[in-house]
């Protein structure tokens, strides 16, 4: 692309983010593509200094289709400034009916990215380089690397590389499925990027417990333990294994799901340079394919979280504390009985975060109304079940709106706790939430009134104690 050409493109990407503004469920402070479709988040790299984002894009509308790589560049995981295309399907190429997703590495200095390529129904792998600062993407001469699966797994799922390097190898995962049997990634070393070159299965589950196909594996050191995250398809959930990794064999030592039961699908981690292991996903939408069509825009990327492990090897997950930089007005309560509904009126609106620790007290249910219009027609619940021990988005009366899900969505936390603290973010139609760093929610949501802002806190058949409330509303970042 010419600077003029480049320049062109930025600016219709800043005028076509301006034509959702008066988009109530458009997110101001999560990052998504100027318009038009988005899936899973790829090729995640820092580089130079600022962290490069890549993401499954249709730039033809919004649905899945005709599968390009959108590109987008931070300096502090908050603020996302557009790039141009990175990828695009090459005609009669191995890619032409779309570049799947996949990972990016550092070469020896040059900045590459190694995905899968769709033509017909075949699979196969391909990588490119920059030699422009990650602006330009040349594609390599001989796609693909690496053209067909080995005997055994489903020959047309083959697909997601993930990418790295160990004591002066390349190793690579694919995913696929068994055929006959579970989902399945594949291990493979090669010298140089381009000679691959099998050398076994790293892991493939039971169908009755993770699906028959995995997709977007990532696999890294985290502590002294190593970690396996695949998603299953099509069952969109996510599962890490927590195990050791010797002589390139993986034993898996505890499996959990990484996200439970929403809309978090297909994440990609990358180890920043402070040596935190950082980690998107995409959000899908919730409402029907017309209605995402009728948006002009659909998916978005999750906000980004830290992944580290408990003492007992457990997942823990925090949101990344670069996005403090977004607070603006502030609202404390502390200890205070809930037994009636509490309306938080200091803070309300599209784009919040809070933080809030409930005591169970007698009470079966304790949390927080979220986009709730002011006679509660509208409203979406976050609580904690105390009878059950789960983490419940109720989003029955989150939409007066057809078309929509409003599907209850929950997860159960690991140990009965008469205290449990809660950290979530509301931006428009997004809703992410973590209770006790170790139960992950995130999921969206529709209201359809303007005045379905509030905040109300409620205890339910009993009265629990507010240990502590921080709310806050958030600035957009666009
Ligand atoms: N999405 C990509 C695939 C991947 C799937 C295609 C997961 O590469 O397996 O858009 O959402």
């Amino acid at each position: 692309m010419t600077e003029t050409k480049t320049k062109e493109w930025l600016e219709s990407a800043a005028r076509r983010r301006r034509t959702f503004a008066s988009d109530l469920h458009r997110p101001r402070y999560h990052f998504l593509p100027p318009d038009n479709w988005t899936n899973d988040p790829n090729g995640v790299i820092e580089w130079g200094g600022r962290y490069h984002l890549f993401y499954q894009h249709n730039p033809h509308g919004s649905f899945h289709g005709t599968i390009h790589w959108g590109h987008a560049v931070s300096y502090d995981l908050v603020h996302w400034e557009d790039l141009p295309l990175a990828l695009e399907p090459t005609p009669g190429g191995p890619d032409e009916d779309g570049c799947f997703s996949g990972c990016a590495v550092d070469n020896g200095g040059i900045p590459t990215l190694i995905y899968t390529g769709l033509a017909g129904d075949a699979q196969t792998q391909c990588i490119a380089e920059s030699r422009d600062g990650l602006l330009t993407w040349e594609k390599y001469r001989g796609n693909p690397v690496l053209a067909t699966p080995p005997e055994g797994v489903r020959p047309l799922d083959f697909r997601d590389p993930w990418v790295w390097r160990e004591e002066g190898v390349w190793y690579m995962l694919l995913a696929s499925g068994r055929l006959g049997g579970g989902g399945t990634v594949l291990l493979y070393r090669s010298p140089d990027l381009l000679r691959w070159e099998y050398l076994r299965p790293l892991l493939t589950g039971q169908v009755e417990e993770t699906g028959e196909v995995w997709e977007c594996p990532n696999f890294f050191r985290l502590g002294d333990k190593h970690v396996l995250v695949i998603s299953v398809w099509p069952r969109h959930s996510v599962h890490a294994f927590v195990g050791s990794f010797v002589d390139g064999h993986f034993a898996p030592e505890t499996h959990g799901t990484l996200d439970a039961d929403g809309s978090f699908y297909a994440p990609l981690t990358l180890e920043d340079t402070g040596g935190r292991r950082l980690i998107w996903g995409w959000l899908d939408e919730q409402r029907s394919g017309a209605l995402q069509r009728a948006a002009g825009w659909a998916g978005v990327m999750s906000l980004p979280r830290v992944l580290s492990l408990d003492e007992g090897g457990g997942l823990r997950t925090d949101f990344v504390p670069e996005l403090r930089a977004l607070r603006q007005g502030h609202v404390r309560v502390e200890n205070l009985d809930v037994l009636e509904p509490v309306d938080i009126k200091g803070v309300q609106g599209p784009a919040l975060e809070l933080r809030f620790t409930f005591r169970r007290g007698s009470a079966s249910r304790s949390g927080v109304r979220l986009a709730r219009s002011p006679d509660g027609a509208e409203e979406t619940c976050v609580y904690i079940d105390w009878l059950t021990g789960q983490l419940v988005i109720d989003r029955g009366r989150s939409s007066l709106s057809e078309g929509v899900s409003k599907r209850a969505q929950s997860g159960v936390l690991n140990a009965p706790a008469e205290t449990v603290e809660v950290h979530l973010y509301l931006d428009g139609s997004v809703l992410e939430v973590v209770a006790e760093r170790q139960l992950t929610l995130g999921t969206r949501i529709y209201p359809s009134r303007e005045d379905s802002l509030g905040v109300q806190l409620f205890s339910e058949e009993g009265v629990s104690r507010l240990k502590l409330l921080e709310a806050w509303t958030l600035a957009s970042i666009w």
